[in-house]
């Protein structure tokens, strides 16, 4: 399947402006980062001025070398507005914590590869759900000028689309597509060993047994076909917020024969639980986490909710128990 290439009217718009605010949502990761990071530089090399925004919070071990290059306040009197307002890797400003209120106004262009939940923001869309990362995408603005990727911005690309799809795992139909452009990045010296090593390495003793003890919480429902882990707030903040990293949980619960989802609580505060899905293959956990307010991919969702971890379980076991049409 041929990923979509950009609509000229966002070529169109990045000529317009002298210069571009760029921002991505919250809890910022690897494609967000490495997105936000590629763009940057390839306007600059075109002659534009850049201020790279970004609301936080930083939890991500990958991309903390990058933190300084980010601005993460802006009051509406320093807003220029002269420039334009480039939105990556979400669809609306509402996903960007407390730069929602202060860049609305200023002509907006989206570029994501999630399925919007409601309407997505921006005279100017690039939208394409198939693209695994929102780094192929700003690879295909680059492409669309007649350009390629500096060796830089190809580790930032590079970057990106490992983290969205678990190092390759994830990839579908769209992997074909997805490859050729990976192979344009691998001719600029970013290899998959290289990223690899810089991302997924050095990980910190205390962040295993974190890993260790979700795990240990694991408890089966619908008969191990939806498998439940979660931290309580008291246990979230004895672990710190450090270099905590869930993928290898996830590989490892999707993992287990009859699974057919995973879902990971993570009591944030009293009254705040962000609920983290996820399906090794047809179950579309997205639909869930739209209905309880959030969004995703197929095999890859979450929300966030103002519910305690039981209130959150409960409610999420009632949307399971309509999936499954089974009691838990
Ligand atoms: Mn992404």
């Amino acid at each position: 399947m041929a990923l979509q290439s950009p609509p000229p009217s966002l070529l169109h718009f990045l000529e317009q402006y002298p210069g571009y605010y760029i921002i991505a949502h919250e809890e910022p990761d690897g494609d967000s980062i490495g997105s936000q990071l590629a763009f940057a530089s390839f306007l600059r090399r075109r002659g534009k001025q850049v201020i790279l925004l970004s609301p936080g919070p930083w939890q991500r071990k990958e991309i903390a070398p990058y933190r300084s290059f980010f601005v993460d306040t802006l009051s509406r009197a320093e807003v220029n507005n002269r420039f334009g307002l480039l939105v990556l890797d979400c669809s609306s400003i509402s996903r960007t914590a407390q730069f929602a209120t202060i860049l609305v106004g200023l002509d907006t262009a989206v570029i994501d590869h999630h399925q919007p939940n409601g309407v997505a923001q921006g005279a100017v869309q690039y939208i394409e759900p198939h693209a695994p990362s929102t780094t192929l995408l700003i690879q295909k603005i680059i492409e669309s000028f007649g350009e390629t990727p500096t060796p830089e911005e190809a580790r930032h690309l590079f970057l990106g689309f490992a983290t969205d799809t678990g190092f390759f795992r994830h990839l579908e139909v769209e992997a074909a597509d997805s490859l050729e452009l990976l192979s344009r990045l691998a001719r600029k010296g970013i290899t998959p060993k290289s990223i690899y090593r810089e991302t997924f390495g050095s990980y910190s003793l205390e962040s295993r047994l974190y890993l260790a003890r979700i795990l240990s919480t694991m408890e089966p429902y619908f008969q191990g076909k939806l498998l439940i882990t979660h931290i309580l707030h008291e246990e979230y903040q004895t672990f710190g917020s450090d270099h905590r990293q869930s993928d290898p949980l996830y590989q490892l619960l999707l993992s287990v024969e009859g699974c057919e989802a995973v879902a990971f609580l993570r009591e944030e505060e009293q009254r705040k639980t962000s609920v983290s899905l996820r399906s090794p293959d047809t179950l579309n956990v997205a639909l869930i986490a739209q209905k309880l307010g959030g969004g995703g991919h197929k095999n890859a969702a979450g929300y966030v909710t103002s519910l305690s971890y039981q209130e959150a379980k409960a409610e999420l076991l009632e949307q399971f128990r309509l999936v499954f049409g089974s009691n838990p």
